[in-house]
């Protein structure tokens, strides 16, 4: 396992643990022995020491587990381009007992705000987050100095298409009337500072370019004076880039965003290209997510998948999509799964060949303070854990809901 191989094993929740187990890569002997099992049973159980008896989560088990495993939450808002990953990125925010999302914001790139505002609301009626009172906040049109550029190539002209070229889901009929009003910057600061006012320190995680971030850090400064925030993005690179030879798309569209983010003095995560590139959607992940078949919810997200794959695969040559967006997501769920360093990463605004390049001092030879932690490698299975429950309870709540719904109407009709 990579953190045993690493020495830093540490004592996983029932819930990592019960995960571990059902796959078989685990370490059930050392697992055991520090939860104090003492007996597995024939239904998916096992027996504690104080004869509590609690859930193994295989696959199969998986669907009868009561709840989720309550912890301790963790406020983030979301600001995001869908965009085919940021779409997961909201599933796993949205449904991860340890995220307690408190908006979404928009802006450019995948495609126009306008559209990756428009896909944000269809993911949330997709996702059955709809009902939720989450925020959501249209950003940022246009990067802080350059026009703006966007990525149909890969995400489609709707910038959430589907294999035949339409959006993928439901698009909402009156999508001014469902968002929040004012300016994004401002609407974020609101519910950022009411966040920290009541003691949280809340995870500001971007999946898109950083332009409403940079202008967030740098109207109100106090958020970061008084620690308020910290931000985790997907986006950067360590090494090589994927629309530039060294810039990672986020930070391309918008170097200077990403400037005064990472000069902002805020605490700053970047997940980068080397963690997402592992992070690859193979036909066994899609197998699983589509389970027999039957069900419209995970066909949809086989579907957005899979028109990932394609795009990936004729613009990049990847066989399997990386899914990078939802590993920002997975870093504050849990960041034991990803290795990390600290180091100093600058941002290239003056060429324009290597604009948008995070210049990463991995061995401090410039002597600059250290502004960032870098995650460098990723627990891939365990990423895959945390989606496959994400669509799991979005499909329980879904399906509640709808039992509801017809409930409700068979009252009405008696
Ligand atoms: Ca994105």
């Amino acid at each position: 396992m990579l953190r045993a191989a690493r020495g830093k094993w540490r004592v996983p929740s029932p819930e990592q643990f019960f995960h571990r187990t059902c796959r078989g890569r685990g370490a059930p002997s050392i697992c055991a022995a520090m939860l104090r099992i003492v007996k597995y049973n024939a239904d998916h159980t096992c027996t504690m020491s104080d004869g509590s008896v609690r859930q193994l989560a295989t696959k199969a088990a998986r669907k009868s587990i009561p709840q989720p495993v309550q912890q301790a939450q963790q406020a983030v808002w979301l600001d995001c381009d869908p965009g085919h990953d940021d779409a997961m990125a909201i599933l796993l925010a949205g449904y991860h007992p340890c995220v307690s999302l408190l908006g979404i914001s928009t802006v450019h790139g995948n495609q126009s705000v306008a559209k990756t505002t428009v896909n944000a609301l269809a993911c949330l009626r997709a996702f059955g987050m709809d009902s939720d009172n989450l925020p959501v906040v249209r950003g940022q049109a246009r990067p802080l100095v350059r026009p703006p550029t966007h990525c149909a190539e890969i995400h489609g002209e709707t910038g959430l298409d589907n294999l035949e070229g339409e959006p993928l889901f439901p698009l909402p009929r009156d999508p001014d009337a469902m968002l929040v009003s004012g300016k994004c910057v401002n609407v974020m600061y609101e519910h950022i500072s009411r966040a920290a006012l009541s003691g949280q320190r809340v995870k500001l995680v971007a999946t898109g370019a950083l332009t409403n971030v940079a202008l967030l850090l740098t109207l109100y400064p106090e958020l970061v004076e008084e620690d308020a925030l910290e931000v985790v993005f997907m986006g950067g690179a360590i090494g090589l880039g994927n629309t530039g030879p060294v810039a990672e798309f986020n930070m391309q569209i918008d170097p200077e965003a990403a400037k005064v983010v990472f000069e902002s003095g805020a605490k700053v995560t970047m997940v980068p290209l080397e963690v997402t590139h592992t992070a690859l959607a193979t036909e066994a992940v899609i197998s699983e997510i589509r389970e027999d078949g039957s069900s419209e919810f995970r066909n949809a997200l086989c579907d957005l998948l899979s028109f990932f794959k394609d795009t990936y695969k004729s613009y990049f040559g990847f066989d399997d999509p990386p899914l990078h967006d939802p590993c920002a997501v997975a870093y504050v769920i849990d960041p034991d799964l990803f290795e990390t360093e600290d180091m100093r990463v600058d941002v290239e605004t003056h060429s324009d060949l290597a604009a948008g390049q995070t210049v990463c001092d991995r061995h401090n030879l410039q002597k600059k303070p250290k502004n960032a932690t870098v995650a460098c490698e990723m627990d891939v299975e365990e990423f895959w854990d945390l989606i496959h429950n994400a669509i799991y309870a979005a499909e329980k709540k879904m399906d509640h809901g709808s039992k509801r719904k017809r409930g409700g109407a068979e009252e009405g009709g008696s």
